[in-house]
């Protein structure tokens, strides 16, 4: 099946392209062309611009040419502190996102448009957190809880509430380390100023402070991102949806909803359900309204929503070029700005709607989040009036799509499992049946395999060749991003296939009635995989490191995937790089990632870009780790 999927995917891929030089639109194809070979230094990360005494680059060969910045910092020094940078800008992505919604459950009313869903899910927050809840409106629960998240980012003492979920054994290394992260900005402030000309002079101090404020980003922003978007829109159930290009349908208006923060996409949901909206789109003469999703915005919606996937990061520009699409409606994180000249050459509309996020070029109708249901249905009425502007010679939709489950939450894998509890002997709602077939080997491992496209790799290609062997392997997958956008694509999430894994994985998919890749969300949500690992941990009495699992970015190519990779590794995850990170340009960090941080963290960093020798290495590690546990 996913055989045939990549080259049938290739193809419509292959189609766009034609179409996009037929049409005479730049794509970043062209762009990568025309930028010609990466820059080595920058390649390398031996290239400094912190001051304006520089540049300054140094020389990739040892002992020949300049060997020191101007300030005297070595190729060690440069390239920590550019990764450090990288770690702080994904801390600060995924945590201003966690923010925002922590700012709308404070506004949340029970006549608003913003409302809680989840009061369970808030209720034991707020027993978590020490917040009274008998005798108190819900409402009221919220805003407090709220303003306590709200605090995480700034607090002047103690560190992040969220860490204390973790198993003692983990919380003990972070103490250990003392990288336990203070509140959320503090971290990216101290980063910042630790990386200023003449502050931190020394690659070990700057990694382990990397790893704390990457730890804020995981245990803290992203953690709130998921927690809180649970709370307010519902925390994920199993459901069926499409993805691909092929979920575009000429016949309807077509808009697609691409970014991060599921605030304006769920209004955007609702306004294009009000019957206004949807006269109005039979008025221009549609047979209706049409959302797809793309990258993480795209994973929210169709968790909560099942509304279909248009496609990946790489598919962004692609979906413009079907010229069927009304509007691209955006927030913020991972949106080309050539998304501007490729909606100019058809008759699509590039809305932008966050502060953060402006583009020249695009149309910006702002979203406010006090009037939330207004500002959507404003920017759906745009795209629903641009329907009559499509131009019929210049539509090709491709017909690939494919089906598959997602909306694995932790709570709805638990929920999950206990299908195969004896209520008489187990109890019912715990990770224990996972746990079990981990140690009795029925499953080797389980991978969280995320991150994004990028255009070194081949598109799709290392996410799913890495899932399927993985899967054929035992090893259960779950995934979150634009990987997970690539399984959906691959009917991987597809519960058929559980004939590509092997005996004892596919014995488990059909017990607990799952398929054997697990779409779990956006990557904020890979919250969730820490908190499923932790789970396990805890249960077995073991630290996360002890555990024969891993994380793989086979495609990544974001800052957030740097701050991600390094909380994984400071949580106790081996991870696994399939796009080489810009730190080749010094030894000792290179040393310090993928060996010398094992001893402190109990995980490494693995790196390497083949996707069927990396997949080899992560099922060495794996069963190297059952060995040293005696399973
Ligand atoms: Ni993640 Fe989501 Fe995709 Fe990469 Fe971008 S959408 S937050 S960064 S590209 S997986
Ligand atoms: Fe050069 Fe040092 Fe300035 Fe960097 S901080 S640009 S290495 S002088």
């Amino acid at each position: 099946m996913s055989d045939q999927f990549i080259s049938i995917y290739q193809t419509s891929e292959e189609q766009l392209l034609e179409k996009a030089v037929q049409d005479g639109v730049e794509t970043m194809w062209d762009r990568k062309a025309a930028m010609k070979a990466p820059c080595g230094f920058g390649e390398k990360g031996i290239c400094c611009r912190i001051c304006a005494m520089g540049p300054c680059r140094i020389s990739p060969v040892a002992g020949k040419g300049a060997q020191r910045g101007i300030c005297g910092a070595t190729a060690d020094v440069i390239v920590a502190r550019n990764l450090a940078r990288m770690v702080a800008a994904g801390t600060a992505s995924h945590s201003d996102h966690a923010r925002d919604i922590a700012h709308v459950m404070h506004m949340a009313s029970r006549d608003g448009n913003f409302k809680i869903r989840d009061e369970k899910k808030l209720l034991d927050l707020a027993s978590e957190w020490g917040v009274k809840t008998e005798d108190r409106d819900i409402y009221e629960v919220a805003h407090e809880v709220a303003e306590i998240a709200l605090n995480e980012f700034g607090k002047p003492f103690g560190t992040l509430r969220f860490l204390e979920r973790a198993p003692e054994k983990r919380k003990k290394v972070w103490d250990d380390l003392q990288i336990r992260p203070r509140a959320i900005d503090r971290e990216i402030a101290t980063i910042l100023h630790s990386t200023h000309i003449g502050c931190t002079g020394d690659a070990e101090s700057l990694l382990h402070m990397s790893m704390r404020t990457a730890l804020a980003d995981g245990w803290g922003g992203s953690m709130i991102g998921t927690v809180f978007s649970d709370i307010l829109y519902g925390t994920p159930v199993p459901r069926e949806t499409e993805s691909n290009l092929g979920v575009l349908d000429e016949k309807q208006v077509n808009i697609i909803l691409h970014g991060h923060e599921p605030s304006l996409s769920e209004m955007i949901v609702m306004a294009s359900l009000d019957p206004e909206m949807q006269k109005l789109a039979k008025k221009v003469g549609a047979e209706g309204i049409n959302l797809a999703g793309m990258c993480c915005t795209g994973n929210e919606v169709t968790m909560r929503h099942g509304v279909k996937i248009a496609g990946n990061f790489y598919q962004q520009e692609m979906a413009v070029l079907t010229g069927a699409v009304e509007a691209v409606i955006v927030d913020v994180q991972c949106i080309f700005p050539s998304l501007v000249p490729i909606t100019e050459c058809y008759h699509t509309k590039f809305i932008t709607t966050s502060p953060k996020a402006k583009i020249t070029g695009a149309t910006h109708i702002e979203f406010h989040e006090d009037r939330a249901l207004e500002s959507a249905k404003a920017i759906v009425r745009e795209a629903i009036e641009n329907f009559k502007n499509r131009k019929k010679e210049k539509v090709f939709i491709p017909t690939e799509k494919s089906s598959g489950v997602v909306g694995y939450s932790v709570e709805a894998i638990i929920k999950q499992l206990d299908k195969v509890v004896n209520p008489h002997i187990d109890p019912m709602g715990t990770i224990k049946p996972l746990a079990d077939v981990i140690k009795a080997g029925v499953l080797r491992g389980a991978v969280g395999i995320v991150g994004c496209n990028n255009p070194k790799s081949k598109h799709d290609y290392s996410h799913i060749e890495i899932m399927k062997k993985m899967i054929a392997n035992d090893v259960i997958v779950v995934t979150t991003g634009c990987a997970a956008q690539a399984a959906v694509k691959a009917g991987l999430t597809n519960k058929d296939a559980r004939k590509l894994a092997g005996q004892g994985l596919a014995t488990v998919c059909e017990l607990v009635d799952i398929p054997p890749v697990l779409h779990l969300g956006s990557c904020v949500d890979i919250s969730r995989i820490m908190t499923i690992v932790g789970e396990v941990a805890k249960h077995m009495d073991l630290d996360n490191s002890d555990l024969p699992v891993a994380g793989i970015a086979p495609e990544w190519m974001s800052e957030k995937a740097v701050a991600i990779a390094n909380y994984v590794v400071a949580t106790g995850i081996d991870t696994f790089l399939g796009i080489t990170p810009p730190v080749t340009g010094s030894e000792e960090v290179m040393d310090i990632m993928t060996n010398r941080v094992e001893a402190m963290t109990g995980a490494k960093f693995f790196i390497e870009e083949d996707p069927h020798v990396l997949a080899d290495k992560v099922l060495s590690r794996i069963e190297e780790k059952r060995q040293k546990l005696g399973i």
